[in-house]
């Protein structure tokens, strides 16, 4: 009968174990498997099996037998194949499908965190832990985890499946038990859902917080900044172009009281130009789509067609999206932070200015190539250049005037965001009394690596970089506190760190930003002499690797990049045309002026014409990447005064759609977003864990003398002895038994094997009985 199985083997989630892996793995010299375990197959009684195929995918196939270095196979369907033992990674048993924890597997290797993964993810069960952190797997559709209900249960602890609600749930409590502020921290590639994610999160704070009206202010910042900050891309029709950290605060009593949201890196470009195929921000499209008549009218607004800027790229719209919808969304969104319909007005003539302003075309005036604006004002065809005391007047060509144009439609796109990022937070100020605790939730781009990386993604990196390592920390110290407590020796944990490859881009005068501003100073300065001067110095760095021409390599802790340095300096210096300030701070309207102030504010002498290359004295402008580097170290510096809780999303397909589960494209973000990671952490120190008395009661019957009067602690002692488990492969600490990775596989499979035994002489008794 069913009670007969009392004894069945049992897994290690069962008994809360941390983790039982198998042997380290040899790492490749491409760093590919630096993660996993693609150890010769050791043990080779297993029962089933992953097997890779041609195609990168994994396979679950059956041992039929073994000789020597060589398996006899059954794929799937049938097939029977004889296969190298070196071929074959170790897969876990049935009974572990699916577990709510990465860190319950018996073997933590690619294939089966690969396919714990699927397995959820085909159930809609698209959140899964590893360790301490939150993996999210984007279902692109709706899944039904959401609302009232969930919120409710989760509250109460009566769901125990892991979800954003969960980890959230766990900041609130620990900001109230430990009085520290907490951070949830989301990354995760171009649509792998860090923005959805992070409002599923503001949904439950809303819930849970609200009272004082304050939250609805609050989750109405969504839709304002998307609409001005996001636009549809190849990857992501909703694509944020910056960086967002949220700092939501809470009373004493634990109701929120106010917010401050804080952005990064907004892609200024996007204004002026995008690839075929994609938008521009969304605004722009819900403005001409969703404008009242009287405003369409005020602004002379025509439809997308008739704008450059909107033109270009072939793409006005996005499926299933209304934008004369999301416009009224918008406004009334507006209206909630407080922004009159006054400078919601004069925001709106900013955005028809910057479409205006794109269609500025130049004709050539003389054999120079000197240029015109067609309807001139004169306006982009000439720069002043301030050199000493005189002002010279030059005229330019079209490549230049195009530029000077573009320059002021991107200034003024940039200053108008961050103009609403202030009014958002003037209108969320916590009151100057409050003195309570914070969550604050940062939404931040990750690590990426296309076919052509530009200044873009080097910021992006290196952002990463810095996150990866406050990270790592984080883990190690929690790691280092367990230790601690039991009594374990910490001087024998060892733990990589990309210190050596934040030195790269930190180290003054030699790193990559140093040299960047360098360059961007000299007047002669190109991307040439740039990409030649990083050879000449950085050459013996080991995180960095020289390359043909243009281009450089770094070796980043989520693999391989090459930058191509085009285009570096001029986005690094981000110049502006000093006539162009000039015609802002002339205008009449408060907008404009403002925005000329905020330019001016970013460089003491604004002496900076298109033909003046950023004279080293002249220069007092921050460059763009020490802005960056700046307000990096300042977000890092708030981070490090809370307790982190980390959300990894996943983007199970390039396609947007729901359903398909790629396992290459998976892996390869596991691995950058530091998923593997925290395995990889875990399995440096003594990740199994197993106390004193659970470890005698476990293997204890493996015992070839008997013991049974003896103490726990004997016992386990015995145990390590008798299966020869090496002394720097595990420690006794004051409760627990603490082991390197693999040293219970052995065990285990030992175990199971004599209980599958077992079971099969009972169950053939059993057959005979009948
Ligand atoms: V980007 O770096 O800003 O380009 P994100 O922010 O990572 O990117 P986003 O949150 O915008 O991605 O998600 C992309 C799309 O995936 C959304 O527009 C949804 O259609 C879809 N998505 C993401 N998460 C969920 C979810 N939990 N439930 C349903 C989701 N759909
Ligand atoms: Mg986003």
């Amino acid at each position: 009968n069913g009670e007969s199985f009392e004894d069945r083997p049992s897994y290690p989630n069962e008994d809360s174990v941390s983790a039982s892996l198998p042997q380290p793995s040899i790492s490749t010299p491409s760093g590919e498997s630096r993660w996993s375990d693609t150890t010769p197959y050791a043990s080779k009684k297993k029962l089933q099996s992953w097997l890779q195929l041609s195609n990168g995918d994994w396979e679950l196939v059956k041992i039929i037998s073994t000789s020597g270095t060589e398996s006899v196979i059954s794929l799937p369907d049938g097939k029977v194949l004889k296969v190298k033992d070196e071929d074959l990674v170790p897969a876990n048993p049935d009974i572990l499908d699916g577990v709510d924890d990465l860190m319950q597997l018996s073997y933590l290797n690619e294939p089966s965190v690969l396919y714990n993964l699927q397995h959820r993810y085909n159930q809609n069960m698209i959140y899964t832990k590893a360790g301490p952190v939150l993996v999210a797997v984007n279902p692109f559709k709706k899944v039904p985890l959401y609302g009232t209900n969930y919120i409710e249960a989760y509250k109460r602890k009566a769901i125990e499946s892991p979800h954003v609600y969960a980890i959230t749930d766990s900041a609130i409590r620990e900001m109230i038990r430990d009085e520290v502020n907490q951070s949830i921290i989301i990354s995760g590639e171009s649509g792998a859902g860090k923005t959805e994610t992070a409002k599923i999160a503001m949904q439950y704070l809303a819930a849970l917080g609200g009272g004082s009206g304050i939250e609805h202010e609050i989750l109405k910042t969504n839709p304002i900044l998307e609409a001005f900050g996001n636009g549809k891309t190849l990857r992501n029709d909703n694509s944020s172009r910056f960086g967002k950290l949220i700092e939501i605060h809470f009373s004493e009593t634990g109701k929120i009281s106010g917010a401050n949201i804080q952005t990064f890196l907004l892609e200024k470009s996007r204004v002026v130009q995008c690839n075929e195929g994609e938008r521009s921000y969304h605004i722009f499209y819900q403005l001409c789509a969703g404008a009242p008549s009287s405003l369409r009218e005020k602004l002379n607004l025509r439809s997308v067609e008739d704008y450059k800027y909107l033109r270009q790229s072939n793409c006005y719209s996005i499926n299933d999206v209304d934008d004369a919808e999301e416009f009224r969304i918008v406004t009334d969104a507006l209206d909630v932070v407080h922004i009159s319909k006054e400078d919601q007005e004069n925001v709106f003539a900013m955005l028809a200015a910057v479409l205006w302003l794109g269609n500025i075309s130049f004709t050539v005036i003389d054999n120079e190539n000197h240029v015109q604006a067609v309807e001139d004002e004169g306006l982009f065809s000439t720069a002043k250049l301030i050199v000493g005391k005189d002002t010279i007047v030059q005229k330019l060509t079209l490549s230049q005037a195009s530029d000077a144009r573009d320059a002021l439609a991107k200034s003024i796109y940039s200053c108008l965001f961050d103009w609403l990022v202030e009014q958002i937070n003037k209108s969320l100020a916590v009151g100057k009394r409050q003195t309570g605790r914070s969550i604050s939730i940062l939404d931040i781009y990750g690590f990426e690596s296309f076919n052509r990386n530009s200044f873009e993604q080097f910021c992006i990196n290196y952002a990463n970089e810095r996150l990866q390592q406050h990270f790592n920390r984080h883990l190690f110290k929690l790691e280092q506190e367990e230790y601690i407590q039991d009594g374990i020796d910490w001087a024998k944990v060892e733990f990589e760190d990309n210190q050596d490859c934040l030195n790269l881009f930190e180290k003054k005068p030699l790193g990559l930003l140093s040299l960047l501003d360098e360059e961007s100073t000299f007047p002669n300065g190109t991307d040439l002499t740039f990409a030649n001067k990083l050879k000449q110095h950085l050459n013996s760095n080991s995180c960095f690797k020289e390359e043909r021409e243009k281009a450089f390599t770094v070796r980043h802790y989520a693999g391989e990049v090459t930058y191509d340095t085009t285009a570096f300096l001029e986005k690094n210096r981000d110049l502006m045309h000093v006539d162009s300030i000039q015609l802002l701070s002339s205008s009449k309207c408060h907008l404009p002026q403002i925005f000329a102030s905020y330019m001016l504010s970013q460089s003491e002498k604004p002496v900076v014409g298109p033909l003046h290359k950023l004279g080293g004295a002249d220069s007092q402008k921050l460059s763009v990447a020490t802005k960056f580097k700046g307000q990096l170290f300042q977000l890092m510096q708030r981070l490090e005064s809370t307790t982190p809780h980390f959300i990894r999303c996943i983007k199970p397909n390039n396609l947007q759609s729901p359903g398909s589960y790629e396992q290459g494209l998976v892996l390869q973000q596991l691995r950058c977003c530091g998923v593997l990671e925290v395995v990889r952490i875990s399995r440096s120190g003594f990740p199994t864990r197993m106390s004193h008395q659970k470890f005698a009661k476990r293997y204890g019957f493996l015992l070839l003398e008997n013991v049974a009067s003896q103490d726990p602690l004997s016992v386990s002692v015995a145990i390590l002895h008798q299966f020869n488990i090496l002394p720097e492969m595990y420690q006794v600490g004051y409760t627990k038994l603490f082991f390197r990775t693999g040293q219970i596989g052995v065990l285990e499979d030992t175990r199971n094997r004599t209980l599958h035994g077992i079971l099969r002489v009972q169950s053939c008794f059993r057959g005979y009985q009948a």
